[in-house]
């Protein structure tokens, strides 16, 4: 093949280059909001939040006492799947909607709800404190 470089070249790439069209809608991703909740000395604030799956969910506690929301119910708080204070202390700990301990004022925890659902859950060392999260 002998051509002159100041040919201009007509070569047509062999692989075409497709434009990138994203054809598949984002399932999973659309959620990337973040839920708070205050722990308060009267309770939670909001008491009942709507969440999409895949929400993270953070407590912050502002009250004056040790908060420690876990899941329904008390004490044993298995209703969240997968869930249970026996867990705790445990490798599992990580998936388990219970923070495990009491958050000092100023402490926050956070837990992402991958579970369609209505999840009720209390302040684990003040039980007559609850809330519920519903995840759609
Ligand atoms: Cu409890």
């Amino acid at each position: 093949m002998s051509r002159s470089p100041a040919s201009p070249s007509l070569e047509i790439p062999s692989t075409p280059t497709t434009p990138t069209i994203s054809t598949e809608t984002p399932s999973s991703k659309v959620t990337t909001s973040e839920v708070i909740i205050r722990i308060t000395n009267n309770g939670f604030e909001p008491k009942e939040v709507e969440i999409t799956k895949g929400t993270k969910v953070t407590w912050v506690n502002e009250s004056s006492k040790p908060s420690w929301p876990a899941s329904a119910v008390h004490p044993t708080h298995r209703v969240y799947p997968s869930s249970g204070i026996e867990k705790c202390g445990t490798p599992e700990q990580a998936k388990i909607f219970d923070v495990c301990r009491g958050l000092n004022k100023g402490e926050s925890w956070f837990f992402v709800f991958n579970e369609v659902g209505e999840w009720y859950y209390h302040d684990h060392l003040n039980p007559s404190f609850t809330g519920e999260i519903v995840v759609k």
